[in-house]
């Protein structure tokens, strides 16, 4: 089954932000899709869950220097 994760994404302040975080999590294995945006600090992520994690996602877009906390 499909699983859709909403992030909080702090401290992007342009839309090259934003892509790069698409970027990271799309890089990732069991990705459906991302969307990221940058005007609503909000990433929306569709994936599935039996080969990756909400919590694997929010760490991805830490790892790209970004405050990412799971919203629902
Ligand atoms: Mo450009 Mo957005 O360096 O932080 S990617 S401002």
């Amino acid at each position: 089954a499909e699983a859709k994760a909403l992030f909080s994404v702090m401290g992007m302040t342009c839309s090259a932000c934003a892509g790069s975080v698409e970027k990271a999590v799309k890089r990732l294995p069991g990705i459906r899709e991302a969307v990221v945006d940058v005007l609503n600090n909000r990433a929306q992520v569709m994936f599935f869950p039996n080969f990756i994690s909400a919590e694997n996602i929010r760490e991805t877009i830490e790892d790209v220097g970004f405050q990412a906390t799971l919203i629902n």
